[in-house]
């Protein structure tokens, strides 16, 4: 059956932006998917840090827990003189429990973000916190070839990547990420978040929790979508589904049709049947030791390894 038009575009000016170009691609291709970048709009990103304090979500709070609790064993494995390399910034939380456990004058910290303004507004309030420190952001996509200030003699180049955004990669994006990583930080090391498999109730909660933030923060892929480019995606016509894929070792966020669709945009029109998903979002869970030789195949050798009681989140050290 040929759903009606339930969605129009009204011809809003960014029609011919990457997300305008991403999300033809996405909805023309089977099965449907788009990136999880698209997620982080302002609201987008006001989501995502409410989802980080829900009682259900676990791996912000419990990376932030072993970072307190070890950071000064973590600072030791960098070395005194250290470039400290932050990939995906954001707004420098966790950096400053590291910061704070190491000897100020031997670092200079090189935070990477493709967001300019808001690297450089988290930059202005870690210079006020930690006067004397040398900053040097860099605005870049640090999954793509990308040159970092240099690293003075006899100073060891460390790589941050917390709060497993590594598991939002693909395992072929993971791969390139490490290889890359593991290239420029040679020499040094990184040290990185990831979330474990563990028990399917919790990663389900995790990813369903009961105030239905994260539904939120999935459907806002439609809100940008209406907002930027003035596609009328009707607001009962898709609801949020996340579930743990066991043969992937991942959860999956997807945007289920509540019925048929006939979605316009830009001219296209786009049919979703009942039922039928636009992929949003995978979240790989990883072993430790799986972690580590997927680290291995890229030029890594792993160091020490740090994890929470209940073993549900780890931070690796890597040496490169
Ligand atoms: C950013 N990233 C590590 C989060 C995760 O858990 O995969 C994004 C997220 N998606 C839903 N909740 C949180």
């Amino acid at each position: 059956m040929t759903p009606e038009l339930d969605g129009h575009s009204t011809g809003a000016p960014a029609e011919n932006s990457p997300f305008a170009a991403d999300l033809h691609a996405a909805l023309g291709r089977t099965p449907k998917a788009i990136s999880p970048k698209y997620f982080y709009d302002e609201a987008g990103s006001r989501l995502f840090e409410q989802i980080c304090e829900l009682p259900e979500y676990y791996p912000t709070r419990t990376e932030l827990a072993l970072l307190q609790a070890h950071a000064a064993d973590m600072a030791t494995q960098f070395g005194p003189q250290v470039q400290l390399v932050e990939y995906g910034a954001g707004a420098l939380r966790k950096v400053r429990l590291l910061l704070d456990a190491m000897p100020r004058d031997g670092v200079q910290f090189v935070p990477v973000d493709i967001s300019g303004p808001h690297l450089l507004a988290a930059c202005d309030g870690l210079a006020t916190d930690y006067p004397g420190l040398a900053i040097q952001p860099l605005v870049a996509d640090f999954t793509r070839p990308h040159t970092l200030p240099p690293c003075p003699g006899g100073t060891r180049r460390v790589g941050f990547f917390p709060g497993s955004s590594i598991g939002n990669f693909t395992p072929a994006e993971a791969d390139a990420f490490l290889r890359l990583a593991a290239a420029e930080l040679a020499g040094g090391g990184l040290l990185i978040g990831i979330d474990l498999v563990k028990d399917h109730g919790v990663l389900h909660a995790a990813y369903n929790d009961a105030a239905g933030v994260t539904a939120a923060f999935n459907l806002n892929v439609l809100d940008r979508a209406r907002k930027e480019l003035g596609t009328e995606f009707p607001a009962d016509g898709f609801e949020h589904l996340a579930f743990y894929n066991p043969a992937y070792q991942r959860i999956e966020m997807h945007l289920c049709a509540t019925r048929p669709l006939a979605l316009q945009l830009g001219g296209e029109v786009y049919t979703f049947h009942e039922g039928e998903t636009l992929h949003t979002e995978h979240s790989h869970k990883y072993t430790v030791t799986g972690f580590q030789a997927l680290a291995q195949r890229a030029g890594f050798k792993p160091g020490q390894v740090w994890t929470d009681p209940n073993r549900w989140f780890a931070v690796l050290w890597l040496e490169s």
